[in-house]
């Protein structure tokens, strides 16, 4: 058996010429994910579910706590100059010596899927990391944050299902680490995970299906369709938690979307926090991440909430929803 702490100090020479700094990192990331683990796994027992009213949308307490203890688990780290969250308006600069001399900022969604938390559901924390364009020695700046995702040195996801899993990737493909809860550690479990050639699950919230563009709906219904070649008609699979859908398509092969629709014109899912680091994770395991119209890695954020319609998975299939939408303009 090999940790996840033993894998990557194997593995550090593959990130920023071995500094240990990788190792800090993902230790950081480990310990928030811990302790959002066992906390999601008491949350009934816990006074932290629940809503509460803030930027315009509800979010889970929950949400917030994790947010709380990964920002906490980072911010001990002196190698992370700042943060960027989902929960949070704004940047979070750590304002000490140490973290001024980080090389690195990191952006997270740290409860993704949250609402599933409630019903007992599959959620997941997601992280990217950039090398910082600033000035090492100098806070952090909101450059720093907006670059595009093919800059990340690292990306990864804690998914907490019926066993919690971290999956990251440093651009030498994707590997996974299934958590023991009884000796603390994450154990490799999947190394150089691939997906399948060819895919038999689509992923999209057909609740909104009328809201959809046209060249989406037609993609719909061909991935209905019945073709023994191409393995149609698909399984339609939706959790509604990214994490746990993008894993699932991952290892048994398949597309996940959140187009644009007309409630959310540029979808709902956020560009820095959940589709970056997916699609890269997705490029190092053989598949796609795209927008609808191009790759997702190559879009210069303007904003650090930005949405982006999103479409993922095996590459064919990405492949195919893209043509959909090309040959059906609105
Ligand atoms: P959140 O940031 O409020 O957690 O929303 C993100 C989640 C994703 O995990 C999931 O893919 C999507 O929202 C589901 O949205 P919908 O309920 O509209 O299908």
């Amino acid at each position: 058996m090999k940790t996840l702490d033993e894998f990557i100090v194997e593995k550090q020479q593959e990130f920023s010429q071995a500094t240990g700094d990788l190792t800090a990192l993902l230790s950081a990331i480990k310990l928030g994910a811990k302790i959002i683990n066992r906390d999601i796994n008491k949350a009934g027992l816990l006074d932290i579910l629940g809503e509460t009213g803030s930027r315009g949308e509800v979010q889970m307490n929950l949400d917030l706590h994790a947010n709380e203890k990964l920002k906490a688990a980072l911010k001990a780290r002196g190698e992370v100059a700042g943060i960027a969250s989902e929960e949070e308006e704004k940047i979070v600069i750590f304002n000490n010596e140490r973290s001024q001399n980080g090389k690195y900022v990191i952006l997270m969604a740290p409860l993704d899927g949250a609402e599933n938390v409630e019903v007992n559901v599959t959620v997941g924390t997601i992280f990217s990391i950039y090398r910082r364009i600033s000035p090492v020695g100098q806070p952090a700046t909101e450059e720093d944050f907006l670059q595009p995702g093919n800059r990340q040195v690292a990306a990864g996801y804690v998914v907490y299902g019926s066993s919690t899993m971290l999956v990251y990737t440093t651009g030498y493909g994707v590997h996974a680490f299934t958590y023991d809860p009884s000796l603390g550690v994450f154990c490799l479990s999947h190394e150089k995970v691939r997906y399948p050639e060819k895919g038999t699950m689509y992923s999209v919230n057909q609740g909104n299906y009328i809201k959809f563009p046209a060249g989406v709906k037609k993609y719909i219904k061909y991935c209905q369709e019945q073709d023994e070649a191409t393995l149609r008609p698909y399984h339609s699979r939706y959790i509604g938690s990214l994490v746990a859908d993008f894993h699932r398509n991952l290892l048994k092969g398949g597309i996940f979307m959140y187009p644009s629709t007309a409630s959310f014109p540029q979808g709902k899912l956020r560009l820095l926090y959940e589709c970056n680091p997916m699609a890269f994770l997705s490029e190092q395991a053989g598949g796609k991440g795209s927008d609808g119209t191009g790759r997702i890695l190559d879009i210069t954020p303007e904003q650090l909430h930005q949405r982006s319609p999103f479409f993922v998975g095996v590459c064919s299939m990405v492949d195919d929803a893209e043509r959909f939408i090309a040959q059906n303009p609105e």
